[in-house]
């Protein structure tokens, strides 16, 4: 089941019917660790909302209210090498390695919704910034309790030339406004993903594919559950949170986005989240 968030309605999507509920709270609809029943009950009660169709795609607000997006870093071995590479100059290579091996996972503050948007929205590089790239992640809906309850597509936008500089420049290469895309949907299931799941990456540039990336989830060295762990030690999440990942793609040193460069992530069964860089 699919849970999408509009301006007017939380949306659930099965088997290509939407449901649609009004004056509902988005924060005390997600944060609920019977997410999933919930939704079925719903859907068992509701007649579908025959007015909803694919084009609800077009007006989606990204499905994030008052929870944090956290991010997971180095969870990937293509990480751990990119960011070596990135970061030679300032001894970085040591920091990278060590962290990929320890108990003990990087995890850092992304954003809140203000600097988060949808599918379809626009994600931003710095100005003071000369090396950009997207990040494509899977992430995790996790409620106030520490219990995954959906996944969603995020893309946890990078400035390479501030966090190749210094490590310590790590929240400013993260966190800025239009840093951060999640969507298109909530996708909500009772099961594990299949670890055998793929991350597509495609980035266009005047409707020309400059980068084409792809990568299964069973390559993270880390548990997702063991993330989840670490960022609930001693952070409490009245909302609930979204735990990015980490990527495991990174396009080739020589490559950097540009303004109007689309960014297609695709995951499935969650979907496809598209954004242009402003
Ligand atoms: O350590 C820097 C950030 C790593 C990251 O965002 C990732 O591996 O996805
Ligand atoms: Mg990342």
């Amino acid at each position: 089941m699919k849970l999408f968030r509009t301006a007017t309605a939380i949306v659930i999507e099965q088997n290509g019917l939407y449901y649609s509920l009004q004056d509902e709270s988005w924060d005390d609809f997600v944060n609920d660790d019977s997410l999933y029943n919930k939704m079925t009950a719903i859907v068992s009660k509701l007649q579908p909302d025959t007015a909803i169709g694919a084009s609800i795609y077009d007006h989606l607000l990204p499905p994030v209210g008052n929870q944090e997006i956290w991010a997971s870093g180095v969870t990937y071995y293509r990480s751990k090498v990119g960011r070596q590479e990135e970061s030679k100059g300032a001894g970085g290579g040591d920091f990278y390695g060590r962290v990929y091996e320890a108990e003990r996972p990087e995890l850092f503050f992304k954003a809140t919704s203000h600097r988060t948007v949808g599918h379809l929205g626009k994600v931003r590089i710095r100005k003071d910034s000369s090396w950009d790239v997207p990040e494509p992640e899977l992430t995790l809906v996790i409620t106030s309790s520490g219990k995954i309850v959906g996944y969603t597509i995020g893309n946890d936008m990078s400035s390479r030339s501030i966090e190749g500089e210094n490590p310590l420049y790590l929240p400013q290469a993260k966190t800025y406004d239009g840093a951060a895309a999640v969507g298109p949907c909530i996708y909500v299931t009772e099961d594990t993903l299949n670890p055998d799941t793929e991350i597509y990456l495609d980035i266009y540039r005047n409707q020309e594919l400059v980068f084409s990336g792809n990568v299964a989830i069973n390559q993270i060295k880390r548990k997702f559950e063991d993330l989840v762990k670490f960022l609930y030690r001693e952070c409490s999440f009245p909302y609930g949170s979204l735990l990015m990942t980490g990527t495991g793609i990174v396009p080739p040193s020589s490559f950097t986005l540009q303004a109007n460069d689309a960014i297609h992530i695709t995951i499935e069964p969650i979907g496809k989240l598209i954004n242009t860089v402003e």
